[in-house]
This record gives C-alpha cells, sequence and structure tokens, in this order.
C-alpha cells in the first residue's frame, strides 16, 4: 500500500504507532510479536529517517533556489556519536515517540542504547567538526560534511588488569540506517602511474596523469538535522569500491582469485581510522586515505557547481572549503591539478581561485603532530601533485625573496619542502600558502601559532590568520545530555536558550535565589546518582553520590597530564593517612580516555590510574573518603552520561600545549567549576565566568618558556617539596606494583631524567594548593552552588552556534 509509510501528523501519536509497526513488518521483515529490541531501533530509526528526508530534499531544493554560497567542511574525522536522540529532540518529537514506544512496552531511553555508536574520529577535532555540522543545519547555512566511510572507526577500549586493550568496532555490523549508499555516486581517483607532458595546440605544455591505478569512490549519505526541523543538512562520507578496470585486469588473464585479492585490497582502503591524533606516522595508507577522500569530494563539489557550464572565476563566489587541519590539505594540489589539466586554465588564475576557496583550521601545535610526508611517497603516489607543489614553492620563494630579499633562512624556514630530515612535504606550509584564511582555535593558540610555529607566515601574510574560539552544540550538550538541567533552564528562562545560548546569562540573576539553587543542586545529585548508578551496573563499583566528583574525561596524554591529576590524588591518599582529613571533602575522582594504541607512555598512565585506583579501594582507612575510578571506553555516550555529574572540571594541561579544548566548555554549561591553567580556551572561560568562579593554577605558556630558557631542573622541584617527592618515591618503588616494582619507571624517568617535558613538576606544588582551594570551597555548599551556576549563565558563547557564525562572517563569507 502507498501510504504505508507515510506520517500524516507528527504529533499524532497513532500515525507515529502505525509508522513503526509498518517499518517493523516491511522494512525489517519483523512479527511484531517475535521482535528483539534491535528490530525496534531500526524500524523506529527508519522511521525518523522518513522525517528527516523530506526536509532534506526540500533544503536542498531551498539552497538550489536561492543559489546559495555552499560551504563544504573536509574532515578526516567526524564523531558523531549515537543519532536517534538527537535527531528525535532536534525534530521535536522525542515526547511523542517516548509515548509510542510505551504503548508497545517498550523505553526509548533503553532503546536507544542499542544503537551502536558513529565513533568515526579521535577525540577533539572530529567532535568539533559534528559540533558545526549541528550548528550549520541549525542556522540554515548550505553547509555539507565531506568524510569517510570507515568500516571500523574508533577501538573499543577494554581495561584488562588494568591494562589497556583495543578492539575492533564494527559498527556497520547491522548496518546504519540514517544512511543512503548511493551506488550511483561514485568517483575515480588515481594513485601512482607517471605523468607526461604533452604538447597542446596553443603550444603551451600540458600534462597528463596516466597508468593509474584507481579506486572507486562510492557515497554514503547521512541526514543532519538542525534544531527545530527545518533543515536538514547532509554529511556525505565516502567508501572505497575496486574499480572495473583493476578486476578486469586479472579475470581476462584467467586468474580469478587474484583479481577478488585486488579487489579487497583496494577496498581495504576505508577500512580503518587510525587511531592516533597527536602523532604522525607517514603511513602510506594514511596518505591514501586523504588522497581518496579529497579527489571524490572535490570532483563531486565540482560537479555540483557544474564545472563543465561555468565560469571558473566565479567559484570562490559559490564555494567555500574549509580544511579541517593539514589532512585533506592535498585538496589544494588537487584543484590545482583538475584546472590546470582537466580545464586548462592559466596557473595564475587557477592559483587565485584556489586560494581564495581554501581556508585552514590548525588544532595542534605540538610538532609530533604536524603533518610531513616524504617526497619519495608523494612521488610514488601523486606524482603529478608533488609536481603542482614544487611550482606553487618555487613560485612562492621566489616572491618571499622578493619581498625579503637576501634572508635566505627565511626561504628555508618557510619552504613547503623540508631539505633537513630527508626531503619532506609540510602539510602545514603547504595548507597556509593555499587558504585565504588560517584560523586557530582558542586566543591563545593563534596568538602562539602567529609568535611560534607559523611566526614567518604570519609576517608574510600578515592578515591571513584568525581566531576563531571552538564551540560545542547546545543541542547534544546540554539540551540532550542534560534533560534535568535542560528543563530547569527552560523553566527558569523559557526555550530560546537551545539555538541562542547566549540568553542563558539571564540565570545568572537567579544565582543568588536560594529556592533556584537548591533547584539546581537537586539536578546535579540526581544527575550524579545517575551516574553512580551505572558506574555500579557497568563496573561493579560502589561510589559516594555525596562525594564531590572530580572529573578528568579526554585522550589520554602526556601533555593532558593526568598524571599530574594523579599526584594529587596520591598526595590526597597520603594526607588522608596521615590523619589529615578535617580539611578535605570526599572525592570520587573520575577518569575516561583512550589511548594511542602505541603510545606507550600514555598507556602506563592508565595502568597507573588503575594500580592507584586498586591500592585506595582496599585501604579501609580512606573509605568513604577517597575513591578513582577510570570509566573503560570512553566515548561521545559515555560523555554525555559523566558531563551532566561533573563538578570538578578537571582541564589541567601544559600551558601552551592545549589549542583549546572542548570538554571544558562542555563542563562548564552542565555546571562544573574548572580547575585549570592559563592555556587553551581555559583562559577564555575565565574571561566569561569570572575568575572568582574558576580555579586556576600552574605557570603561564610564556613562563615555561622562560623557565625552560633558564634550564628547567626537576631535580629541585622533586628535593624542595617532601609531599611530592613521597607520591614519585611511591611510584617508583612499586607501592602501587608491588608484583612489578620498576613498572613505572618510564613514566619517572620522563619526569626526571628526561626533563620533564610537560612541566609536571613544575605545576605540582600550586595544584595542590588549588585543589586546597577547591575542597574549602566545597564544603560551603551554597557558594559552590552559587558559582556553578554562574559558569552554566555564562558559558553561552561557547556555543557552537557562535563559532559557525563568526567562519561564516570572517572565512567563508557566507554571513548569516
Ligand atoms: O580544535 C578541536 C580540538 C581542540 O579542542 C584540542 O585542544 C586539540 O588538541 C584538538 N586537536 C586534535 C589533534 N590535532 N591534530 N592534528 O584533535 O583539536
Amino acid at each position: 500500500p502507498e501510504d504505508i509509510y507515510e506520517i500524516t501528523n507528527p504529533k499524532d501519536i497513532s500515525s507515529l504507532k502505525r509508522a513503526l509497526v509498518n517499518r517493523l513488518i516491511y522494512s525489517i521483515g519483523k512479527d511484531p510479536v517475535e521482535t528483539q529490541e534491535r528490530d525496534w531501533f531500526f524500524a523506529l530509526a527508519y522511521v525518523v529517517r522518513d522525517l528527516l528526508t523530506l526536509r532534506w530534499m526540500e533544503s536542498m531544493r531551498r539552497y538550489y533556489l536561492q543559489d546559495a554560497k555552499r560551504v563544504y567542511y573536509l574532515s578526516m574525522e567526524f564523531l558523531i556519536g549515537r543519532a536517534l536522540g538527537n535527531s528525535l529532540l532536534n525534530i521535536g518529537c522525542y515526547d511523542e515517540f517516548k509515548l509510542v514506544l510505551e504503548d508497545v512496552g517498550l523505553d526509548l531511553e533503553e532503546l536507544a542504547e542499542t544503537e551502536e555508536e558513529a565513533a568515526l574520529g579521535n577525540g577533539g577535532l572530529g567532535r568539533l567538526a559534528a559540533c558545526y555540522l549541528d550548528s550549520l543545519a541549525t542556522l540554515r547555512l548550505p553547509g555539507f560534511g565531506y568524510g569517510i566511510h570507515y568500516d571500523y572507526g574508533m577501538f573499543s577500549q577494554r581495561i584488562e588488569d588494568g591494562y589497556q586493550i583495543e578492539h575492533p568496532e564494527n559498527w556497520l555490523r547491522y548496518g546504519n540506517p540514517w544512511e543512503f549508499p548511493r551506488p550511483d555516486v561514485l568517483y575515480r581517483v588515481q594513485f601512482r602511474g607517471h605523468v607526461v607532458e604533452c604538447p597542446n595546440a596553443d603550444g603551451k605544455r600540458r600534462y597528463r596523469w596516466i597508468d593509474t591505478e584507481d579506486v572507486m569512490a562510492m557515497a554514503y549519505d547521512i541526514p543532519v538535522p538542525g534544531y527545530g526541523g527545518e533543515t536538514v543538512n547532509n554529511l556525505r562520507l565516502w567508501a572505497a569500491k575496486a574499480s572495473r578496470d583493476f578486476e578486469l585486469k586479472y579475470f581476462n588473464e584467467g586468474n580469478y582469485i587474484k583479481a577478488v585479492e585486488e579487489k579487497t585490497q583496494s577496498e581495504n582502503l576505508s577500512k580503518v581510522l587510525y587511531p592516533d591524533d597527536t602523532t604522525q606516522m607517514g603511513r602510506e595508507l594514511r596518505l591514501k586515505q586523504e588522497y581518496f577522500f579529497v579527489s571524490a569530494s572535490l570532483q563531486d563539489i565540482l560537479k555540483k557547481f557544474r564545472i563543465d557550464q561555468r565560469d571558473f572565476s566565479d567559484l570562490p563566489q559559490e564555494v567555500a572549503i574549509q580544511l579541517n587541519d593539514t589532512h585533506p590539505s592535498v585538496a589544494i594540489p588537487e584543484l590545482m591539478r583538475i584546472l590546470l589539466d582537466e580545464h586548462q586554465v592559466p596557473w595564475d588564475d587557477a592559483w587565485a581561485i584556489t586560494v581564495r576557496t581554501f581556508s585552514y583550521t590548525n588544532h595542534t601545535l605540538l610538532p609530533e603532530a604536524l603533518e610531513v610526508w616524504s617526497v619519495r611517497l608523494f612521488e610514488e603516489l601523486l606524482p603529478r601533485h608533488l609536481q603542482i607543489i614544487y611550482e606553487i614553492n618555487h613560485r612562492f620563494l621566489t616572491e618571499v625573496g622578493e619581498r625579503f630579499p637576501g634572508d635566505m633562512g627565511l626561504i628555508q624556514r618557510v619552504s613547503i619542502i623540508d631539505e633537513e630530515r630527508g626531503k619532506r612535504v609540510r602539510m602545514a606550509h603547504l595548507a597556509i600558502i593555499g587558504s585565504h584564511k588560517v584560523n586557530g582555535v582558542a586566543a591563545l593558540h593563534t596568538r602562539l601559532m602567529r609568535t611560534t610555529i607559523f611566526r614567518d607566515f604570519a609576517r608574510i601574510f600578515p592578515d591571513r590568520f584568525v581566531s576563531i574560539t571552538n564551540g560545542i552544540t547546545p543541542r547534544r550538550w546540554l539540551n540532550q545530555a542534560n534533560r534535568g538541567l535542560a528543563k530547569l533552564i527552560t523553566e527558569t528562562i523559557g526555550p530560546g536558550w537551545v539555538t541562542d545560548l547566549e540568553r542563558l546569562r539571564q540565570l545568572a540573576a537567579m544565582a543568588d535565589e536560594a529556592e533556584f539553587r537548591a533547584r539546581f543542586r537537586a539536578v546535579k545529585s540526581a544527575n550524579k546518582q545517575h551516574l553512580a548508578s551505572l558506574i555500579a551496573k557497568r563496573l561493579n563499583i560502589g561510589i559516594d553520590p555525596a562525594s564531590l566528583f572530580d572529573v578528568q574525561i579526554k585522550r589520554m596524554h602526556e601533555y593532558k597530564r593526568q598524571l599530574l591529576n594523579l599526584l594529587h590524588v596520591i598526595t590526597r591518599y597520603n594526607r588522608l593517612r596521615a590523619g589529615l582529613s578535617q580539611d578535605m571533602v570526599p572525592r570520587t575522582v573520575i577518569f575516561g580516555g583512550k589511548a594511542a594504541p602505541g603510545y606507550h607512555a600514555a598507556k602506563l598512565v592508565i595502568k597507573l590510574i588503575n594500580d592507584v585506583s586498586k591500592v585506595i579501594g582496599r585501604d579501609s582507612t580512606v573509605a568513604g573518603l577517597l575513591k578513582v575510578v577510570f570509566v573503560p571506553d570512553y566515548n561521545v555516550s559515555r560523555a554525555m552520561e559523566i558531563m551532566p555529574a561533573v563538578e570538578l572540571s578537571e582541564q589541567i594541561s601544559t600551558a601552551g600545549m592545549e589549542a583549546s579544548g572542548t570538554g571544558n566548555m562542555k563542563m562548564a554549561v552542565n555546571g562544573a567549576i574548572t580547575i585549570g591553567t592559563l592555556d587553551g580556551a581555559n583562559i577564555e572561560i575565565r574571561e566569561k565566568v569570572g575568575e572568582k568562579n574558576i580555579f586556576i593554577f600552574g605557570h603561564t605558556a610564556e613562563q615555561l618558556d622562560e623557565m625552560r630558557r633558564g634550564g628547567y631542573d626537576a631535580w629541585r622541584f622533586y628535593y624542595d617539596n617532601e609531599e611530592l617527592k613521597l607520591a614519585l618515591d611511591m611510584i617508583s618503588t612499586g607501592y602501587f606494583s608491588p608484583d612489578e616494582q620498576d613498572r613505572f619507571k618510564p613514566l619517572i624517568d620522563s619526569l626526571l631524567r628526561e626533563g620533564d617535558r610537560f612541566a609536571i613538576l613544575a605545576d605540582y606544588e600550586s595544584y595542590i594548593a588549588c585543589q586546597e582551594e577547591v575542597d574549602r570551597l566545597y564544603l560551603d555548599s551554597e557558594t559552590w552552588t552559587r558559582k556553578a551556576i554562574l559558569n552554566v549563565a555564562h558559558s553561552g558563547w561557547f556555543s557552537s552556534d557562535r563559532a559557525v557564525r563568526e567562519y561564516a562572517e570572517r572565512i567563508w563569507n557566507t554571513p548569516i
């Protein structure tokens, strides 16, 4: 029948129910009396997708009619998380579907948990991309994501005997109900081969890239609903498919097995996400992934631009392409190649078009994370692109030479090709030179970018660098994750905050009202109880919901300094054992985060957290006063469970090393108070919430710089502070690892013998002092609550809507 999926009125429960049951029968093929929860989940997801699809088509039609400038966000990572709850809230049908499900004896929240998580990203960078997609759609901007359809996203983390063990996460094993596979949207992506020069009729030199090994890119479309459901945008992910030519070559030779082998090999390209966000390994497969998705995306973008019928010089007026870090920056020589080789656009025109079309976001200053590729590998995989890069570099360096005559050092420093350590292509240099704007992700980060790693470029292109502080979507991180607080806020100031987060400011006055504080505390307390019950159920660990929830959840990395947090925990433990409990409040210290599989130091910190947790957990003298919990498999869903319950948000990176942070924003808007360094967006959080409502400690980036220049003496900190010495000695002598006394020697060596790169020892004392202040404040629960409310009230600026507006105005030239 024609109308089996039709929902006549999305507010009409019986029509929703009919659609749901029909989907179950006709799409899933299950009898309603004999179903599993997953079947219902899929049926429901299909109904919701139906509701999105028409609006999606309408949005595309509207953009077409408006001939609006399109924004394309190219990212190797989109850390989306689960989609059901978010979609239901965004289209305004959450309560209705809750009732429908109750009617068939199901609980919506429970059902939502059967959804596999789309963990197509590592951490901050990928989650930022997902938040920006939500904001683009909510702001009704024609903004589209392009990425990779990985079969295996981020690994799942299990903790065995305190160690991290990685397990592959096959999120597609039951299929992805949100996506539309598009076997008809298929592009050829070339690799290897060689370049030939062929004279043209006009006598100019032309180049052709031939004898290539090709892979096909097939599109999968995922609808991205904006809040209010009016606009639904698109995220297009590319999966690798073997090209027919490839298969035929062997079939023709009669080698069937080889043909199939080759097919799987080329399809491996989109198999797995690289699980490392801070080191660059220079692996061939990674460069192939980068070019694969860039090539397919550009072909698609140009097809939509109708390149064959239009004047290329219009491209920058019609299209803006944002490069999420350098990972997609091979798009710059790729667009040049298309314009030069396929459309015979003269170099200068092609270059002007390219620079005006692209912009680049930098997410890290850590040297080990900056992408470089060996010239040899580049030449092998992308010979024509290497030629173009050389030409871009040659022209750029000539210009620099003319503007800054005699400065050979400058030429070497800014060259795209690093000649020093075996020839390498510096992708950040390529991205800066080929973009009209380069943005950092917080004020300090941009300033450091301008004054340190990209100092020379800031001199050459003074107007190119801009700062756009990151943001988070209030839809997922407050409205969905913290239903209790969302309800309280809506009851107090109305529902407008969901799309205009600055309205939270109206709550500031409420911080002085005892009754509001009590309600706010009740919400936090319910959230803490909820988290405690989840931890009890899943980990079989009892935590006291009345204790202070002190939380550090993020990737495990030395610069994020989970080890500093642990030194506080150990010091606290020692003080409690010494009978100094009078000034201390009971605390539950919660950690969560994944370490890159090859990152031994970070993995060892996980083990140390678990070993410390075990020793403290067994010591009855501190029972009820201190507990340490490591929550395994931290991901978007875990984050949504934990964020609402946080009271103390640990943002304690080495100053100058965390580009921005976004967990800091999520916790503040959920009513946590930050303890942090003057790093990344913490600085702006302090500015917004006021210095009385945040705990700041430690050396500034400048102070650390100075200290290092004068010679950093790790041993001095060790000998000068008895409590620090004791904590380090306990770790190094096996107090927490009696079964293997020198298990943690590498961690201690890195602090004392290898220069303490992350200045943990330098910041220990002020961190401990700051933690004492935290305890004092927590004892005064009214004042604590007041400050927590002020954190919520002044976090509105950290909405990703504000950030995306800034991109639109300052970079994309698509003002809203
Ligand atoms: O900009 C998003 C996010 C920042 O908030 C973090 O501070 C930063 O560490 C992170 N960077 C990465 C890896 N960078 N690279 N390449 O995720 O970006």
